[in-house]
């Protein structure tokens, strides 16, 4: 009998990496199972790996004895509880790296769509506008002064392509990094006074909750931009939906929310907001390079080799 793994969802994850996992181990699939409870309690004593998509809570965690991997998909792992896994010495892994491009190139995307008003501009075509009038003039991108919150690799990534387009840099995070020369603010509130656009790309859960607030918001200001591509719970969304109405806050280009799929139809109506369907990491490339570190985790667990991307 091969290793037994469950999975516990298959939304990202690509067939062909549970292809190559189910050419190995034999893949107790629980999303598809008509009584998940009894296929847990049926198959949890032989489970010392679970594969996941960022979620694994400490109530799912306990019902696995023999517990000792959670392999999840996703840079973002605020919904496994760490704490709960450290106490019963469980590794976690995630899947960092591979998708920074493609987060960072969305990120660019967002912040352009929003300045230039591409999605505007582009009804405003369609709907015979243009015939009337030409479109309004937008904003510039050279000489004005990002924000990033959490400059980790994602955020490097999207500092890289700022730098490109002139823009200048400068980043919040717990501790100012010795390795780059952006300029570092120890309080989120003053580099929200002095930035154009604040740019969120830290990480999600306890410690970062609604940490972007009507204060935060205010200062970015009237012709400021807020960009959200790391996890809806970082801001607090009903603050943005009045600061927008209220023109306190220029425009948003938003990739995630408080409770996906539900977006708050406030934000359907702006103009000045860009939404996107949490798309970071949504290319064909990145989701199987994000898959195939998955399996190389669980390769590496049984292998009893160092697991490649351990969550430290
Ligand atoms: C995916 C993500 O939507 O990596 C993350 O943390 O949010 C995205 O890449 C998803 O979580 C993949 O499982």
């Amino acid at each position: 009998m091969p290793e037994q793994i469950l999975m516990t969802s298959q939304a990202f994850f690509r067939s062909e990496c549970l292809a190559e996992l189910e050419t190995r181990y034999k893949v107790h699939r629980l999303w598809e199972a008509g009584e998940q409870e009894a296929l847990i309690s049926e198959v949890a004593p032989h489970i010392r790996v679970v594969v996941t998509e960022g979620w694994a809570p400490a109530e799912f965690q306990a019902k696995f004895p023999n517990l000792e991997l959670i392999a999840s998909h996703g840079v973002g792992y605020d919904g496994v509880d760490l704490g709960a896994a450290q106490a019963r010495k469980i590794a976690v892994t995630n899947t960092p790296g591979v998708l920074d491009d493609a987060v960072a190139d969305l990120t660019i995307g967002l912040l352009i769509a929003v300045t230039r008003g591409i999605v505007v501009g582009d009804q405003y075509v369609r709907n015979g506008e243009w015939l009337k009038a030409n479109f309004p003039l937008m904003s510039h991108l050279r000489g004005r002064q990002a924000g990033i919150l959490g400059l980790g690799r994602i955020g490097l990534a999207i500092a890289q392509r700022l730098q490109a387009f002139g823009i200048e840099i400068n980043y919040h995070n717990r501790r100012e990094r010795s390795d780059v020369d952006y300029k570092y603010y120890s309080s989120l509130s003053m580099m929200a006074q002095d930035v154009d656009f604040l740019i969120l790309s830290c990480v999600g859960g306890e410690e970062t909750k609604k940490i972007v607030n009507r204060e935060i918001m205010e200062k970015i200001g009237p012709t400021g931009v807020l960009i959200n591509i790391s996890r809806g719970s970082v801001v607090d969304e009903g603050d943005l939906v009045a600061c927008l109405e209220e023109g306190k806050l220029g425009g948003a280009g938003l990739d995630v929310f408080t409770s996906e799929p539900h977006v708050p139809e406030a934000l359907f109506k702006m103009p000045q907001v860009v939404l996107q369907p949490h798309i970071g990491s949504a290319t064909l490339q990145t989701r199987i390079a994000m898959g195939q570190l998955v399996v190389d985790n669980v390769d590496a667990y049984y292998a009893k080799k160092p697991l490649l991307t351990p969550v430290a």
